[in-house]
């Protein structure tokens, strides 16, 4: 098949998603074109049977143009890749606006040829963005009017109804997956200087927004370090890492907290890492987590969104209410403190990552478009 993937380039979890879909659909034999503004940030280098269609920017720096209008360009090359590359399938991540741009090229084809239009559903486009009253209308609009609607999570698709109504569609739930040949257990221990030798490495990985809650990751953080040797490793940037900072320096731990920055690749971190911590206010399916768990870290997340959905809670990974920065912290110490609970934990979040493992989950995808293809 001919499939063409739009998602948002940058860090986050739906690109990511689309991205590792992407390369994991050429390595089955279909062809792939990302039409996006920037190359993805998980598309490292050549892949066989993979392409790259830039959304043409130019024009943002026309005088009448207060905000470029983005969303026509996209469309214009949605529309364009389509038409020349015989594309079968458009597949957007993220609703707002791909969905929107999705429907316009496909329009624009009628008559001409016939691509078919699926949406993936990641999260805040349906818990947060899309219900802001400038976008409702049309992202409900463009949701009912994709060929097929998918969702991340139960809670996700569960979420959509409730918020959006979407009586006509019918929305699959088809989960995140982790490529298992790069997130996977260390080989040969943890990474070198990471962390002082004798110190329990804890790791936040995020775009340090709102919903992340990234202060709680260092009060969960703090109350670790009070009890033994620790070190966080705090990956990513966004508008609350100052507020992060901050509160480091405020609880005394600056010293341990070492923030990297943004990293393309993160599975080394993780499979150096005793302890994954998310404790976002909501999470449709915390993809994070799941690549944190298949290199064998358990993780203290929050109960909230899909999150159940992924870590189950004393088995292969700790859950408590959003906030509560005290529980999570006292059972972050007494699982640290149990090297048998740990590796007991640990060994269960490698095989529970096994569950979604690409070879499970893509072929669901491949399933979807042949039936929208008919
Ligand atoms: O929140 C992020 O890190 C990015 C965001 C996105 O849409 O780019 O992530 C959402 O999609 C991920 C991939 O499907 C999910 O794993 C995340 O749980 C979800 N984030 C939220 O729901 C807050």
């Amino acid at each position: 098949m001919k499939i063409g993937i739009t998602c948002y380039p940058t860090y986050g979890g739906s690109g990511a998603v689309a991205t590792e879909l992407g390369l994991e659909l050429a390595r089955r034999g279909h062809e792939i074109h990302f039409i996006t503004y920037a190359s993805p940030f998980r598309l490292r280098g050549y892949a066989e049977g993979v392409y790259f269609h830039e959304v043409d920017t130019r024009m943002g720096r026309y005088p009448l143009f207060d905000h470029f209008p983005y969303t026509l360009a996209l469309a214009s090359k949605q529309h364009e890749v389509a038409m020349r590359e015989r594309l079968d399938v458009l597949h957007v991540h993220y609703a707002v606006p791909h969905a929107t741009t999705a429907y316009l090229a496909r329009e624009m084809l009628e008559g001409q040829w016939p691509l078919k239009v699926i949406t993936t559903l990641h999260g805040t486009d349906i818990t947060l963005v899309g219900q802001e009253s400038s976008f409702y209308a049309i992202t409900k609009f463009s949701i009912e009017r994709s060929d097929a609607v998918t969702a991340v999570s139960n809670f996700l698709r569960d979420e959509t109804h409730r918020a959006f109504g979407c009586g006509t569609c019918d929305i699959r739930a088809i989960p995140n997956f982790v490529n298992l040949a790069e997130y996977r257990p260390a080989v040969d221990g943890r990474c070198e200087g990471l962390a002082p030798d004798d110190h329990r490495i804890l790791t936040h990985v995020s775009n340090f927004r709102e919903v992340k809650r990234v202060r709680d990751v260092i009060r969960v953080f703090a109350r670790v370090r009070r009890a033994m040797p620790a070190t966080l490793l705090m990956v990513g940037d966004g508008p609350d890492r100052t507020d992060a900072e901050n509160e480091a320096r405020e609880l005394g731990v600056s010293e341990d907290v070492r923030f990297l920055g943004r990293l393309d690749t993160v599975a080394n971190l993780l499979q150096s890492t005793d302890l994954f911590i998310l404790p976002s206010q909501t999470e449709s399916f915390g993809l994070a987590a799941l690549e944190a768990m298949a290199c064998g870290a358990p993780v203290v997340a929050t109960r909230a969104g899909g999150l159940p959905e992924v870590v189950d809670d004393g088995v292969d990974g700790i859950l408590e209410p959003v906030g509560s920065v005290e529980a999570m912290g006292r059972r972050a110490v007494e699982l640290l403190r149990d090297p048998a609970r740990h590796a007991e934990m640990r060994a269960a979040a490698i095989a529970r990552a096994h569950d979604f493992s690409a070879d499970r989950i893509v072929p669901m995808y491949e399933a979807l478009y042949h039936e929208v293809l008919g």
